[in-house]
């Protein structure tokens, strides 16, 4: 078994590689491209443009090492019927999950605006799971594929901060996972935001996990070579 020794907050993390995986969450169009949710929120998608370099060199390093990788994109079924009306009538009409943008109709499974930015896409045998909620584990097979593959730790990256990156970390936290945040391949649309959640997750000794960034990750792989 490969260990890796992390730097993190509140304190270093050590993780057996083959009980980790790296989980990638929404790095959409929807998110990161103008004219998706982000945008119809009103948001300025360019501030989550940062995560794409640091995460495309953290996803080439757990390729190279064989960690389970999975993706998750946010979104509803054509008929919106996984759509909880909470959350569908909660903007203007014109603006809301189904409504019609550039990249198709916002929010919704096989448009345009649903699929992964082609920097981070993800390769063949790679899990990618759709998801109607914030949180990670809510109505997908998130917990049961973890719990196959016997992983107790997660490394966490994608979008956003502190939507569905800080949902996936607390659920994994009652679930019984180890969460990793990696601030550098994380980003929010506000920057206090995110800085606020990344501060919630690690406060009170990691009370909801840990937070670290691509470097130390990658530090910490590099040192399996040259121990
Ligand atoms: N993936 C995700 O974070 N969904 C959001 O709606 N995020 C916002 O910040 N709005």
């Amino acid at each position: 078994m490969q260990k890796i020794l992390m730097q993190a907050e509140p304190a270093p993390v050590e993780l057996d590689l083959a009980e980790t995986a790296l989980i990638v969450i929404d790095m959409q169009k929807d998110f990161l491209v103008p004219g998706g949710f982000g945008a119809f929120l009103g948001n300025d998608v360019t501030l989550l443009q940062r995560t794409i370099a640091p995460l495309q060199a953290v996803l080439a390093a757990a390729r190279a090492l064989g960690m389970l990788i999975i993706h998750t994109r946010e979104g509803h079924l054509p008929d919106l019927s996984d759509c909880p009306p909470t959350k569908l009538t909660r903007w203007a009409p014109g603006t809301r999950i189904g409504d019609l943008g550039p990249m198709g109709r916002i929010l919704i499974r096989g448009e345009e605006g649903h699929g992964i930015i082609d920097e981070v896409a993800p390769l063949a045998g790679e899990i990618v799971i759709d998801k109607p909620g914030k949180n990670a584990f809510y109505a997908t097979d998130l917990g049961q594929i973890l719990h196959e593959k016997s992983i107790k730790n997660l490394i966490v990256a994608g979008v956003t901060t502190d939507v569905c990156c800080s949902a996936t970390v607390i659920a994994a936290n009652d679930q019984g996972y180890n969460a990793i945040i990696l601030q550098d391949c994380v980003a929010s649309y506000s920057p206090e935001r995110h800085t606020a959640a990344l501060a919630v997750i690690k406060a009170q000794g990691g009370i909801f996990g840990w937070v670290s960034d691509s470097q130390s990750f990658l530090a910490s792989v590099a040192a399996l070579a040259n121990p």
